[in-house]
């Protein structure tokens, strides 16, 4: 059984290959994403098994993803295919109307992933798990995969196993009030938080970032880390803040570096690395991802770690 688990909708991303308004845009060019499924790759290139508990559509894409997870080595025992439902697509907008960003336009309602449900959490599966890796964007695809988000997260309270919670707040999917309602609680019983300053707004109604991520480490969140985009990262602990800052890159598409560095930096606590060590591994695979259309291809070994950062001391 896997030592890293999570529960998501993979999906397929069509990325504009040129820049501008996506109605301009005649070439797309195919990638298998999705927030929990990158986390996954990111966990399995870092050296540790992992698996993701999903649905996918009896279609090509559906086809396409688990290929794909197989040749990543992602476990994909728990991943259904459902009947006559399709994958959930979505297209990406970059560079408009702001240069360097991407904008997301989901085909997802009444997708496969969408009719996740508690069916498709099977206990057993977590027998050998070290973590479980949640997101805010599970809980927001339908009432039934609430549920079964609702479950994992159970699951893994009453059998101890770790809780990683990327907040990952999709505001065209998840109120304000239901992300407060649902990810609040999940948050206080993480050992490892991961969120961005607009998302700590939503879920605590405040913007000192500072003061709310401490009060989560006093009430027992082991680490809490705030990604700031460019501007890097802070990582709080009862035993310090550690900051780290981001490297200069060309961005080609911003999409799926979160991910990225969320997954480098809780596979590299659960290798055993210390807290600066880690937020410099998952700032090198951020760095890496927004470099290329595509969320996941990107990510980096261990081994490609050590080339960026040797490249990097070479050219400070
Ligand atoms: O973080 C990247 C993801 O946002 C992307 O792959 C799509 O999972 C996705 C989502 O639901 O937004």
């Amino acid at each position: 059984m896997p030592h890293v688990i999570s529960i998501g909708e993979p999906l397929i991303q069509l990325n504009a290959v040129d820049t501008g308004p996506i109605r301009y845009n005649r070439y797309f060019e195919k990638h298998v994403a999705g927030s929990e499924l990158n986390f996954c790759i990111g966990a399995s290139r870092s050296g540790l098994s992992s698996g993701i508990i999903a649905k996918v559509g009896d279609d090509e894409f559906g086809l396409d993803v688990l290929q794909y997870l197989l040749a990543e080595r992602v476990d994909i025992s728990h991943v259904r295919i459902a009947k006559g439902l399709a994958t959930g697509v979505y297209f990406i907008q970059r560079s408009y109307p702001v240069p360097g960003k991407s904008i997301m336009y989901y085909y997802r309602k009444g997708s496969a992933g969408s009719t996740l449900s508690t069916e498709d959490v099977k206990e057993s599966y977590f027998d050998g798990a070290r973590l479980v890796h949640l997101t805010g964007i599970t809980p927001a695809l339908s009432e039934t995969a609430r549920e079964a988000w609702l479950k994992v997260l159970e699951i893994a309270i009453s059998r101890g196993i770790k809780i990683s919670l990327d907040t990952n707040i999709r505001p065209k999917l998840l109120s304000a009030d239901e992300a407060r309602e649902l990810l609040k609680p999940a948050a206080e019983r993480s050992y490892i938080l991961l969120t961005d300053p607009d998302d700590m707004r939503i879920m605590y109604e405040s913007s000192n970032t500072d003061e709310t991520a401490m009060q989560l480490v006093a009430r027992g969140v082991e680490i809490v880390v705030v990604k700031l985009g460019p501007k890097g990262s802070i990582a709080y602990t009862k035993n310090g803040v550690f900051r780290h800052r981001q490297y200069q890159v060309p961005v080609v598409d911003p999409v799926g570096a979160g991910d990225a560095f969320a997954s480098l930096f809780v596979s590299s606590i659960l290798k055993g690395w210390k807290i600066k060590r880690a937020l410099e591994a998952a700032t090198v695979a951020g760095s890496l991802v927004v470099m290329r259309r595509g969320d996941n291809e990107n990510i980096p070994s261990e081994e490609d770690i050590k080339s960026f950062l040797s490249s990097m001391r070479g050219s400070d």
